[in-house]
């Protein structure tokens, strides 16, 4: 093995470790799961190594384009997969590279620098879930080609030809034996390509689908480049947020030997919103990157707002949270062997690295605040307003919490089941008094329980976290669920273990008031019970649009959801006979459904649909949430008529 980067990469030196049988017999270990995530995750698996050749310094550009038969094939101009003899193993580096797992050249620290970890499984994977997959690698002005089934070899690696540049081109069909979807989505891979682009400035990363031409003969195709990588994320991620003033702070360094990338703004919301990555995974958990960045930020803070004395004259103690509200940052870094702990595995977990990003923040804000009083000053007054709003929250909680023990907890407005255990019981939010009274009628009351909702509940990405607490709707909705938001110590700690159902399901009426509640509701978890939907706890219930009867054979109905499963069904009733004996009803409410409607179509387990609530992507989610619940309109009326055409909604 080379002892150094910069020594040739030959292929002895890729470590071998295991063999690939055990991915296609249990490709969720490997991927996650088989359904639309792993297989977008198959695109990331092949891009993540053309990153790495990217930050090795040899990549400047990948391109992806999905083909017509959902197939993928990923471009980059870097130095190639080796071809070169493997002697271990006996055969060509590139067929060590595509058919033994974990033997991408990421196993040995001195190869280069490596993203990986989470995804890091390897190419190898990729091509074990393919049915065909065709590697071409154009290396030392020749251009070889090596194809495979499902993970073996069908042809030796081949010389096909010269080449005058460097690069792979991987190609692979998904197995659809193994995937339970092999469509891919457009916007998955847009949000992740956009994503990667702002992680590793300099690289351009395009996206073409050849699935959608246009008029023209141009096919779909966006393309993704930074010059300055965080710096420009966080001003994507405020986008529709109103900024407190317009500077990002920044700093691009290494500490310790760790590269240390951060970008932070403030913005005149109340929300948090920290983004942390390690090796251009999004740790969504957090960890030691994360605690060195707060701690480093607070002290910063702290330190400037003494020394102009205000915190002294105001006689106001400063939290840890004070400083984060409006707060929008990006934190970056790449880690050697990184320690990935949690239940998602997305918690980095190596103490070393808490200090080179709290070094790395402190001597950002160091040199910021000193040379930016204004902005400093804008800052300090904007923590005090948090201080202060939160030290109202407080009081507010504790009127809340003596209300509770004094009224015996649960809201008057619930009907409860009577099973206690909560992995059975469901909670339904119901859009409206009078569609709650059906669901209360048509119920099993055994295990699904009823809350009525009062119209259009508190948009809390516009409210300060007191007016949360003395919301009536949302303390109902709370005092339910048996959860608390907040503590002394912890403004917006959440004790989800006390959660007292885990299904709730958001029941709304198929119309524009009903999507915007369904909004309202999801905008609430989104922002203080995430971990509700983290832990796939948040659903909502799908109503039928139509009622399809034949007026001769009354016991002949059917209801629909789609467009399609109604002209199936009028098909199918009229039978080749006149289409004047079927009646067609469109349901817009749920108060036009009869307790056992609504029980059959929309809350009896066995036939209902119900959607899950999920997270794929944090920075697009939260990107959505601002834009669809803040304050600036344009973006907003935007999305709207973009997404007009996808909404399941009657204007
Ligand atoms: C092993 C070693 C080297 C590069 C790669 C793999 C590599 C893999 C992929 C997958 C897609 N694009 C890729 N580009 C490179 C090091 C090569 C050297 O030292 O010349």
């Amino acid at each position: 093995m080379a002892e150094e980067n910069n020594k040739a990469y030959t292929g002895d030196s890729i470590q071998v470790l295991e063999g690939l049988e055990a991915v296609r017999k249990r490709p969720a270990m490997y991927i996650g799961d088989v359904g639309e995530r792993g297989l977008h995750h198959l695109v990331y698996e092949v891009v993540d190594n053309s990153i790495d050749e990217a930050l090795a310094g040899y990549c400047s550009n990948v391109e992806v384009t999905i083909h017509e038969d959902n197939s993928i094939t990923v471009v980059d101009n870097g130095r190639g997969i080796p071809v070169d003899w493997h002697k271990k193993e006996n055969k060509s580096a590139l067929e060590v590279v595509m058919t033994v797992l974990h033997a991408g050249g990421k196993f040995d620290k001195s190869s280069y620098k490596v993203s990986g970890g989470l995804h890091g499984v390897g190419v190898s994977c990729v091509n074990a879930l393919s049915t065909k997959c065709v590697v071409t690698v154009c290396r030392d002005g020749k251009k070889y080609r090596q194809e495979y089934t499902c993970g073996k070899p069908v042809t030796a690696v081949e010389e096909i030809g010269t080449a005058d540049k460097t690069g792979t081109e991987v190609a692979f069909w998904p197995d659809g034996s193994i995937f339970t979807t092999t469509e891919y989505q457009f916007y998955i891979l847009e949000n992740r390509l956009r994503e990667l682009a702002y992680l590793n400035k300099g690289v351009r990363l395009q996206l073409t689908d050849l699935r959608s031409i246009d008029e023209n003969g141009n096919a779909k195709s966006v393309s993704f480049y930074s010059e300055e990588g965080l710096k420009q994320f966080a001003t994507y991620l405020d986008e529709s947020r109103e900024a407190l003033f317009g500077d990002v702070m920044y700093i691009d360094t290494e500490k310790n030997g760790i590269p240390v990338e951060i970008a932070l703004r403030y913005n005149t919301s109340y929300t948090e919103n920290v983004h942390s990555y390690v090796n251009n995974i999004n740790t969504i958990e957090g960890g030691t990157h994360l605690e060195g960045f707060r701690r480093g930020l607070t002290r910063s803070l702290k330190k400037y707002a003494d020394g102009l004395g205000v915190l002294e004259k105001q006689k106001i103690e400063i939290s840890g949270d004070d400083f984060r509200e409006g707060l929008t940052a990006v934190v970056s870094v790449k880690v050697q062997e990184p320690l990935f702990e949690g239940q998602t595995k997305t918690k980095l977990g190596n103490s070393e690295v808490s200090s080179a990003v709290d070094q790395a923040v402190s001597e950002m804000l160091g040199y910021y605040l000193e040379e930016h009083p204004k902005e400093a000053k804008t800052i300090v007054d904007k923590v005090l307003l948090a201080a202060r709003a939160r030290i109202a929250a407080r009081k507010a909680r504790d009127v809340q919490r003596k209300n509770a023990m004094s009224g015996g907890g649960l809201p008057g407005k619930l009907a409860d089941c009577s099973d206690r255990n909560p992995e059975k019981c469901e909670l339904f939010l119901v859009e409206g008094d009078s569609a709650g009274g059906s669901a209360k009628q048509g119920r099993d009351r055994h295990t699904q329980a009823i809350l009525p909702l009062r119209g259009k509940i508190l948009n809390v990405e516009k409210a300060m976290l007191h007016r949360i607490y003395e919301s009536d709707e949302i303390s109902n909705i709370m005092k339910a669920l048996g959860i608390t938001i907040g503590t002394d110590e912890d403004s917006k700690a959440v004790n989800i273990d006390k959660i007292r159902y885990h299904k709730i399901i958001i029941m709304c009426d198929a119309d524009v008031d009903g999507s915007h509640i369904e909004t309202l509701v999801m905008t609430l978890f989104f922002r203080y019970m995430k971990e509700v939907i983290e832990k796939g706890y948040l659903y909502v219930a799908c109503p039928p649009l139509y009622l399809v009867k034949s007026q001769r054979k009354k016991d002949l109905q059917r209801y629909c959801w789609t467009e399609e499963q109604r002209i199936a069904a009028i098909e199918e009733f009229s039978n080749g006979e006149n289409d004047k004996s079927i009646v067609v009803t469109r349901y817009k409410g749920l108060g036009e459904m009869n307790p056992e409607q609504l029980w059959e179509t929309t809350m009896c387990p066995e036939n209902r649909m119900l959607r899950q609530v999920t997270i794929e992507n944090s920075v697009a989610a939260d990107a959505a949430i601002a834009m669809l619940m803040g304050d600036e309109v344009p973006p907003r009326r935007q999305f709207i008529e973009e997404n007009a055409k996808f909404a399941n909604i009657d204007a």
